[in-house]
């Protein structure tokens, strides 16, 4: 098929997704292209069956703020009308299902046909689009879309909850390419690099947004190092950076973390990791955990939202509540505690990436596509 994707394309879950779900699509034979304002973080190639379309944005002084919605439309139309697109798959709602929605109409008014796909991530319906400001918008483009997908059970019974949808919302988890973490028995994955060989490894990996509370990663990390030889990498950046580091230097572990900032190489910095901290305060899905588990590396989360679908408490890792970081750092000791009982639970994490596998996925998303179009 001839399948648009849109994206927002930064380190952001949803953007990863769309990307790999992209690069996937593209390597199976579909004709792909992107629509976004950058070249996405994890696009790693082009070919003749993946493009990449830039929304360029006309600044103008009279503008406060620059009307994106406008250009994305407008780019879709034209991408759609230039190379015949069958479906246009807009990731996060807002604005994409909206832009997607006008510039559908657009093309109906030409005659051209083009269904409209849209996958709720989280924070576009949990913490955005619910908001006053864009609820009414949010709400009509989803119900406008030919098909919904939600990323877990939870996100969808979030959107069931929180907006009037008349649409039916399908779950389709996030996947994940397994073959691309499998490199922690490979020369390259040193953890010598980061750690000494008796310290245990514990990462974060995020955008460091205020959802993702990050001062409780440090938190969790300053009371496991008490019992525990231990080195933290946080991987990502944001807004909460600079606080978790003045945090850290408080406490004083700051010797002990490694600020890495934002990474591509996501993989190999998973490899070195024991267990992988998020305590976050809404997560649909939590894609940073699923990668982390198919890095063979144990979770410690929060039990919100759809991360109880991600990572099963006692196998996989352990959930507890938000905030209780008492919790979380106990449970990060007990998986520690020995050897052995830390590979049963990294090998628990991997085996259970399986069901999130991309070739379980994307045949999923296949036949959505068609289910639209027919
Ligand atoms: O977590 C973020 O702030 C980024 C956000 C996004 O849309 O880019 O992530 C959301 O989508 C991811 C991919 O589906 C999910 O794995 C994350 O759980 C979800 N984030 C939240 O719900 C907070």
């Amino acid at each position: 098929m001839k399948i648009g994707i849109v994206c927002y394309p930064t380190f952001g879950g949803s953007g990863v997704m769309a990307t790999e779900l992209g690069m996937a699509l593209a390597n199976k034979g579909h004709e792909v292209h992107f629509i976004t304002y950058n070249q996405p973080v994890r696009l790693d190639f082009i070919s003749h069956n993946l493009h990449f379309h830039e929304v360029m944005l006309e600044e103008y002084p009279l503008f406060q703020y620059q009307p994106y919605e406008l250009a994305l439309s407008t780019k879709m139309v034209e991408v759609v009308k230039q190379y015949n697109l069958e479906v246009l798959h807009v990731h996060y709602a807002i604005p994409h299902a909206y832009a997607a929605y006008m510039a559908k109409k657009m093309l109906k008014e030409k005659g051209i046909k083009v269904k409209v796909v849209t996958t709720l991530h989280g924070t576009d319906i949990t913490l955005v689009g619910s908001h006053p400001s864009y609820k009414t918008a949010a709400e009509f483009s989803i119900n406008k879309s030919d098909e919904v997908t939600a990323v877990s059970n939870s996100l969808r019974e979030d959107t069931l909850r929180l907006f009037s949808i008349e649409k039916d919302i399908k779950v389709v988890y996030n996947f994940i390419d397994t073959v691309k973490y499998d490199i922690a028995d490979q020369e390259e994955c040193m953890r010598s690099a980061v750690a000494n060989p008796d310290e245990k490894i514990l990462t974060h990996v995020s955008n460091f947004r205020p959802v993702k509370r990050v001062l409780d990663v440090v938190k969790v990390f300053h009371q496991v190092q008490q019992n525990i030889p231990a080195k933290l990498l946080m991987v990502g950046d944001g807004p909460e950076r600079s606080k978790a580091e003045v945090l850290a230097k408080e406490l004083g572990v700051y010797d002990k973390i490694l600020f890495l900032g934002n990474s591509n190489e996501v993989a190999k910095l998973l490899c070195y990791s024991d267990v992988f901290l998020l305590p976050s305060a809404a997560e649909s899905f939590g894609l940073a955990a699923l990668e982390a588990m198919a890095a063979n590396t144990a979770v410690i989360s929060t039990n919100a939202g759809g991360l109880p679908e991600v990572n099963v408490h006692g196998e996989t890792g352990f959930l507890s509540d938000v905030g209780d970081v008492e919790d979380m750092a106990n449970n990060t000791l007990k998986i520690l505690e020995n050897d052995a009982t830390l590979l049963g639970f990294k090998q628990r994490a991997k085996a259970h990436t399986k069901q999130f596998s991309l070739d379980k996925i994307l045949p999923q998303y296949e036949n959505i596509y068609q289910t639209a179009f027919s």
